[in-house]
């Protein structure tokens, strides 16, 4: 990995001075006040993390180094990748050396698969997901490192290594679990003429390579790659390498955040809501059906999944893409219609109903209508598929936080007690 270790070396001599002085210089600068609001409220709103990958404006949305999503489509999860860990788009030569690199250690060892087959039959697959990486734990190179007592200055170099073995072989470990835990017969091994989202296509049994769902499993893997610092799998995954833990300590505790049915696991009940949706009306509901619908769950305090977001304000442009590719392909699926008119009438009714703070749809409304469209109907795996695209964005946070030599995660917390005398004393 020449050229991208080469491109970071050249960027990290300004980015490590910046650092320092900015801390020297603009250490005691104050950018908010912390209220009680904030300690109640899980931290939302705090001005709290440094996250240099991409950013998530309410009106715009998710922008990877100042790019646009949506400008973002039509590449590769690989040119992704080079534009959240350095800023830059490849060029051809740095391009073709990333594709290599996620092809090279795309085969996992026996030892992982033995793991894998081992565990019960009922473990959900994002449990095997996180189990695989802990189980490759004992390779990661960043360990060996720190345990010959290379400087710290340099262990960035070790965990880029782990990170482009871990890219590597997730997609081929993704996919395996797929066929494993859904009975669909031999795992199917990578091939060397494709790249990194065609190869997860093709080993999940559902794609030549060269297909639709080959396309729009590479649009996935570029669309759910990363979404700041403060979401849970982010923030998880850095707080366990500000430890110096390594990369697949810190990427296994952020997918068990992202495991979550708060987190990447709504994907999963957004398809079954739409399917549920299509099951009682039999088919694709009445505009005036499906008002009554959603005003019946609004008023027995349900809520509608694939809706609202904490940060956005607007249409999630991640929802826009996929909506638009479901437009081109899919539009007589009746599942995509579903969702396309639940587009169309939901967010009207959250207006009415006056609660949500944001009435559009976010990015979990459309994709497992696409997949579930191409046959990939088991939705338990759909947490997973997210996992694979979201290993791009923190991999790369965390190769930067070692390389920029981020300090250990250490929030002060205070009692109940503490909370009401400071409260008492400031009212
Ligand atoms: N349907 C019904 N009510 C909704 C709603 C929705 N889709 N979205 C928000 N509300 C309600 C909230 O439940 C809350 O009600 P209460 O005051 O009774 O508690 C009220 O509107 C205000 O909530 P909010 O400030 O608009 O939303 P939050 O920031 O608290 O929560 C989210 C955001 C995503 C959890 C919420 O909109 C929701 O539950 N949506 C449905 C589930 C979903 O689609 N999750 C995927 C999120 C995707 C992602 O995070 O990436």
């Amino acid at each position: 990995m020449n050229l991208l270790r080469g491109k970071l070396e050249e960027q990290l001599g300004a980015m490590r001075a910046e650092r320092k002085d900015l801390a020297k210089e603009s250490g005691e600068v104050k950018l908010g006040d912390v209220n009680a609001g904030h300690v109640l409220g899980g931290m939302r709103g705090l001005t709290g993390l440094l996250c240099d990958t991409s950013t998530v404006t309410p009106t715009e949305g998710l922008a990877i180094r100042n790019t646009p999503i949506l400008d973002l489509t039509t590449g590769s999860p690989e040119e992704t990748f080079y534009l959240l860990i350095t800023g830059e788009r490849p060029d051809e030569a740095a391009l073709s050396e990333l594709q290599g690199a996620f092809r090279a250690h795309s085969s996992v060892p026996h030892y992982v698969w033995n793991v894998l087959e081992a565990m019960p039959s009922d473990s959900h697959p994002m449990v095997m997901l996180s189990t695989a990486l802990m189980t490759m734990e004992r390779e990661s190179k960043f360990r060996a490192a720190y345990d010959a007592g290379t400087s710290k200055d340099e262990l960035w170099v070790a965990m880029l290594e782990d990170v482009l073995l871990l890219l590597s072989r997730i997609s081929t470990i993704a996919a395996g679990i797929y066929r494993m835990k859904f009975n669909k017969g031999e795992r199917i091994a990578p091939r060397t003429d494709l790249d990194w989202s065609a190869n997860f296509a093709y080993m999940l049994g559902h794609s030549d390579g060269n297909d639709q769902f080959a396309d729009l499993i590479r649009m996935y893997l570029v669309l759910h790659s990363d979404h700041g610092g403060g979401n849970v799998s982010a923030f998880a995954a850095h707080t366990v390498g500000s430890a110096l833990s390594d990369v697949f300590y810190a990427l296994s505790a952020g997918l068990n955040g992202l495991a979550g049915p708060l987190h990447g696991l709504a994907n999963q009940e957004c398809l079954k809501f739409v399917l549920s949706v299509h099951e009682r009306f039999n088919g694709v509901p009445s505009d005036k059906q499906l008002t009554e619908f959603i005003w019946e769950r609004l008023n027995n305090r349900q809520v509608i999944p694939g809706f609202g977001h904490a940060v956005l304000r607007v249409t999630d442009p991640r929802f826009t893409a996929f909506h638009n590719f479901g437009l081109q392909h899919c539009a007589g699926d009746e599942i995509f219609q579903v969702v396309d008119k639940m587009f169309n009438i939901v967010p009207k009714v959250l207006q009415e109903h006056g609660k949500a703070t944001n009435p559009w749809p976010n990015v979990d409304a459309a994709s497992g209508s696409l997949l579930y469209h191409y046959g990939l109907k088991e939705f338990e795996f759909y947490t997973v598929m997210f996992g694979v695209s979201r290993a791009l964005g923190i991999c790369s946070q965390i190769v930067l936080n070692r390389a920029l030599l981020s300090p250990i995660v250490r929030p002060k917390a205070i009692t109940t007690a503490k909370l009401k005398e400071m409260i008492g004393a400031n009212a």
